[in-house]
């Protein structure tokens, strides 16, 4: 299933004129707030946000999992479906594969097929949460911080060879995100996992290229229930610090306790240069993998806040990674993935609104009421038209979702692959 421009223009014509009017609507209305609205589309078509692998299917939980039909079910159909979203959007043109789940058979054919699609391999992910079959050793009781060394060996040569993995597809990042922890009180000796895990992130952090970086995922919990290695962005920071300049934490807006401030880990971050990036999706309790932007909207707005801010006076942090992590129990998946994409634009549309420098003025004058405003009048700008106007840019669709249904795509992916086609991931 391939989406070309002709389908793309024939779907923008019907809302083309609609969109006109509400662009210069709102273009004049920034104009006279003397915000350079080219500069802004340009920003907004220039943000590309990476697909994960494992979430082209329908997700699940231990309480079951509800097929949607038509799922990718090898990595070449994975990479044709992020590059439908890509089409669509104009905003997703990387993928970021998960090894073991996603390893290419032929990488000149994968590389060939993802440069089709316009789009390039983000950061790879490790997985040492599950077993493989024939593995020698189990991660049961953990991987990189097992009491045992074996398994803390085996790990450490999964993560080595998923580096060499990126190297053939032109990825320049790992993360690594451990589920090693305790389920009970006294089963872990918290220092001995700790400093397990330390050096084991330094035997991989060896093996590093010079210009890759190396992700540290923290979450506080699941599938451990009593105490997670590397539970925390502090912990993650302290782990980053120790392997060296490559090294950096990852934040999973899903991996923070209820009413956790988010934003301020993301400013302490970046202005200690140690923000690597970010994988986005929405919760109401735990780990939820929800749409972006579907439960706490203005949360991510003032992360994005933060982001523009430490973006323009934080020179010691990289350009961050972003990525998105989710899964779908009841929503088609790559509507899903259009609508967190959506809201991730529009997050970032906004916090590029607020004027920074009135609000540090505002903030140097302790004018607490004057700060909100600021903040508010931007969260509070209806931004969706300059999002379509920067896919309009690059031959996106106007209205995604409504392009995505109106050419039917879902109803030919099960015409070509079938009703009972399963996607690898969780
Ligand atoms: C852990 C996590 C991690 C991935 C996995 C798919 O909850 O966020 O990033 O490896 O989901
Ligand atoms: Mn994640």
């Amino acid at each position: 299933m391939k989406i070309n421009k002709e389908n793309i223009e024939s779907v923008n014509k019907k809302v083309a004129e609609n969109h006109l009017n509400q662009f210069d609507f709102l273009a004049n209305s920034l104009d006279q707030k003397n915000i350079d609205v080219d500069k802004l589309v340009s920003e907004l078509s220039d943000f590309q946000v990476a697909i994960p692998s494992w979430a082209l299917g329908a997700g699940g939980t231990r309480f079951g999992r509800f097929s949607f039909y038509g799922e990718p079910s090898s990595l070449e159909q994975k990479i044709e479906d992020v590059g439908v979203i890509h089409s669509l959007t104009q905003t997703a043109g990387a993928i970021s594969l998960h090894i073991p789940w996603d390893v290419p058979e032929d990488y000149n054919a994968i590389k060939e097929l993802a440069a089709e699609n316009d789009l390039i391999f983000d950061a790879v992910n490790s997985n040492t949460f599950q077993d493989q079959k024939n593995a020698k050793e189990s991660y049961k009781f953990g991987s990189l911080s097992n009491v045992n060394k074996p398994p803390r060996e085996q790990a450490i040569a999964h993560n080595i060879e998923v580096v060499e993995i990126g190297k053939k597809l032109g990825s320049k990042s790992l993360t690594v995100w451990l589920a090693d922890g305790s389920n009970f009180p006294g089963q872990n000796n918290f220092q001995t996992a700790l400093k397990h895990t330390e050096d084991s992130l330094k035997e991989i952090y060896k093996n590093l290229p010079e210009d890759w970086k190396m992700f540290i995922e923290y979450k506080p919990y699941e599938p451990n229930f009593y105490s997670t290695v590397i539970q925390d962005w502090g912990t993650s920071f302290m782990l980053a610090n120790a392997c060296g300049e490559k090294a950096y934490t990852l934040v999973d807006l899903g991996h923070h306790l209820p009413n956790t401030n988010i934003e301020q880990i993301v400013s302490t971050l970046m202005l200690k240069g140690k923000l690597g990036g970010f994988h986005f999706n929405d919760s109401k309790y735990g780990d939820d993998d929800s749409t972006v932007g579907s439960v706490k909207p203005y949360s991510l707005f003032l992360i994005f806040n933060e982001l523009v801010y430490g973006m323009r006076n934080n020179p010691q942090n990289p350009y961050p990674a972003w990525m998105i992590d989710a899964s779908h129990n009841v929503k088609d998946p790559l509507e899903d993935l259009v609508q967190s994409l959506e809201a991730i634009q529009e997050a970032y549309a906004k916090a590029l609104l607020v004027n920074q420098d009135e609000l540090k003025q505002a903030q140097l004058n302790n004018d607490v009421v004057l700060a909100q405003e600021l903040l508010q009048d931007a969260y509070r700008t209806d931004v969706r038209p300059l999002l379509a106007q920067a896919r309009l840019a690059r031959g996106g669709a106007l209205n995604p979702i409504q392009a995505y249904r109106s050419l039917d795509v879902r109803r030919s992916l099960i015409e070509e692959r079938g009703r009972h086609t399963v996607a690898s991931g969780l």
